[in-house]
């Protein structure tokens, strides 16, 4: 299968996070996209492409105007305020606050997110387009007839909601894709496995039968991003049914996960979707420093031979991974699984 890659993702070193009280160097960092970049290579697992320019235009396919304007503007924003520091947000409008939005930057910034993980450098948003043109270019592959491909997206996406970034999350590349499908007329499934709920696409398509969002993830009871991803979400309105939670506690390993994996897969085989997305979150491994699950490497084969059984046209979309020197063999491992069964 074709990978879709952009150097451009560089621009994007968020350099540092508060974890456990202590600020330190940001999990999320360029080196991971370049391990698993360097393993695609190795392992020969298909052409390496860039990405067509879609234009951050694409953005609107699921994101507020006012929000990609925000993003456009915002460290230009900040520098103005502050100088060359990383930007962070500080102050959001809880239960109790009016939401209108203030002029400063630093109420702007609490405004269009939902927590501090989403450090904003000089870079973070030509960054955070090419990651759309990425996800985009590998869909258009899929639509256009090949069984798969692998939009190496970095920044990542799956927490970025219409209209607030979050959880290293700015733009979300996956349901950007998504939508691409459903606007051209197609049904599509989004098949989460990133450690981390997906709260972002779960609340683009809440209310969408004709997309299906399935995510298997830590229990938000225990874990980040808490307050979304519960089993008793299961969509609304007309999307009531078009969306299943697995959450799954500290600890999982490959025995329950993969019988989730098993729910998981039945589900979209039911919905029968004209394409697969699948956002590709390699911080199920055992030792990523971040997350609590204890996926091995062998079990990413497993995972891939369980995606490619679905029979459905898949894009896969980067998404988390924190464990940076396995990340490659880990990700790569769920490609070639993949492709492994298709042959089959
Ligand atoms: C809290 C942890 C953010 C998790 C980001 C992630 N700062 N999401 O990997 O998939
Ligand atoms: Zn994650």
């Amino acid at each position: 299968m074709k990978t879709i890659f952009s150097e451009d993702h560089k621009l994007h070193d968020g350099t540092v996070e508060l974890i456990g009280g202590t600020l330190v160097p940001s999990f999320e960092c360029p080196r991971r996209a370049e391990i698993v970049i360097n393993r695609v290579r190795d392992q020969k697992l298909g052409p390496v492409i860039e990405p067509t320019r879609f234009g951050i235009e694409n953005a609107a396919l699921v994101h507020a105007p006012d929000f990609v304007k925000f993003l456009s503007i915002a460290y230009d924003d900040w520098e103005k305020a502050h100088g060359d520091t990383v930007a962070l947000p500080i102050a959001w409008p809880g239960r109790s606050f009016s939401q209108r939005v203030p002029d400063a930057i630093d109420g702007r910034l609490g405004f269009y997110s939902f927590d501090a993980g989403v450090p904003l450098v000089r870079g973070t948003f030509p960054a955070a387009a090419s990651a759309i043109d990425v996800a985009l270019t590998g869909l258009a592959l899929v639509t256009g007839g090949e069984r798969a491909a692998f939009a190496l997206c970095r920044p990542p996406g799956h927490h970025a909601t219409a209209d607030q970034m979050g959880g290293y999350c700015y733009f979300n590349n996956a349901a950007i894709a998504a939508e691409s499908v459903t606007r051209q007329g197609g049904r599509v499934a989004i098949l989460d496995v990133d450690y981390h709920h997906g709260n972002g696409s779960q609340a683009i398509f809440y209310d969408r039968p004709d997309v299906l969002f399935v995510s298997l993830h830590g229990d938000p009871k225990q874990e980040y991003p808490y307050f979304l991803g519960y089993a008793d979400e299961t969509g609304v309105g007309r999307g009531e049914g078009y969306n299943l939670n697995l959450p799954l506690p500290w600890g999982t390993a490959w025995d329950t996960y993969g019988a989730a994996m098993e729910t998981a897969v039945a589900r979209i085989k039911a919905f029968a979707p004209d394409t697969l997305v699948v956002s590709l979150g390699l911080d199920t491994y055992m030792e990523d420093p971040i997350s609590h699950f204890r996926l091995d490497t062998a079990d990413y084969l497993r995972m891939g031979e369980q995606i490619a059984a679905i029979g459905t046209p898949t894009l896969f979309v980067f998404e988390g991974g924190y464990a940076v020197e396995p990340l490659g063999v880990n990700t790569v491992n769920v490609l070639t699984g993949f492709e492994e069964r298709m042959r089959r």
